[in-house]
């Protein structure tokens, strides 16, 4: 199994107009992640990937290509998770035997499932898949919030390898690191990474990496080696940056940056804004010759 800290990009696909997969461009993303911003791994299937408005076999033909292209040059999570379970497992089947080094799945989300059916859900995805697991948690999106008890119930199953902890709560973050050292973590929030770090994450998953990964390794290695100052001047420039991508639309313009790189990151996929306006094309222009270039 390969390294599955330090820097993961949320992995972007790019989508043809018609929302079909873009095959040649989510190979150039894939390239664009590996050779340029240097990453440790790859998160497929995530919220950045669109992953929520795709059909099984979508999912499926997206795992199938980064893997291909990736092969084992980098650590590659795929995510799995879904309400509908017996699709979770579907994926999580096919994902294992083409050699993903570990799953993740999203709480289930939209009903409001108790904690012991999203206990049976991990626990069932696990068992029939044999591999590894790292808990999705992004309670703004979800709405599922679990507390460091939940946690530590789903932690009795040794194949739980620890959470994505998309999330401000520092404390819960904080409790769990003490909690449960030999679980880790990843943090969620590219724009709160110093003080994710600062609390001992293990690595991030981000959707900014696919554009600014060596500021996100800067950051995570000066964090990590006490170096504040300095690495609160990178996370004042990358949030700069951020601030401007969530302003002008996140995915649409983290494609739109790409493509001035030369990368066919495409469009988005309905019901999202597939095409950036003339205006979002300007401000993106704008963000990469200010902080990208
Ligand atoms: O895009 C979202 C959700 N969150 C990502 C990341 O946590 C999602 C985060 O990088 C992810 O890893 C995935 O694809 O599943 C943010 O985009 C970033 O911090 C800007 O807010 O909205």
């Amino acid at each position: 199994m390969k390294k599955l800290t330090g820097i993961f990009s949320a992995l972007l696909v790019s989508y043809n107009e018609d929302g079909s997969i873009n095959e040649k461009g989510l190979r150039q993303i894939i390239r664009y992640n590996i050779d340029k911003m240097k990453v440790d791994g790859l998160y497929v299937g995530g919220s950045t990937g669109e992953n929520f408005m795709l059909s099984t076999k979508e999912k499926k033909e997206i795992f199938r290509i980064a893997k291909d292209e990736a092969k084992d040059q980098v650590g590659l999570i795929a995510q799995v998770g879904s309400v509908n379970l017996h699709e979770a497992i579907e994926l999580g089947k096919y994902a294992t035997e083409l050699g993903y080094d570990c799953l993740s799945a999203v709480t289930p989300f939209y009903y409001k499932f108790s904690f012991a059916e999203i206990k049976h859900y991990y626990d069932k995805i696990i068992a029939e898949t044999g591999n590894n697991m790292i808990v999705y948690s992004i309670p703004f999106l979800t709405g599922v919030n679990m507390g460091i008890s939940q946690f530590g119930e789903l932690y009795q199953n040794p194949k739980i390898l620890g959470v994505k902890f998309t999330a401000g709560d520092f404390y819960l973050l904080e409790r769990l690191k003490k909690s449960y050292p030999d679980r880790l973590i990843w943090a969620g929030f590219d724009e709160m990474m110093l003080p994710a770090v600062s609390l001992g994450v293990d690595g991030a998953i981000g959707s900014t990496f696919n554009v600014n990964g060596i500021r996100a390794r800067q950051i995570f290695n000066l964090t990590k080696a006490g170096k504040l100052e300095e690495a609160l001047e990178i996370q004042h420039v990358t949030n700069d940056l951020i601030e401007g991508i969530l302003a002008n639309g996140l995915y649409l313009t983290i494609k739109e940056l790409l493509k001035l790189e030369g990368v066919d990151a495409g469009f988005c996929r309905e019901p999202m804004t597939a095409k950036a306006t003339e205006e979002q094309l300007s401000v993106a222009k704008k963000l990469k010759e200010k902080y990208l270039s």
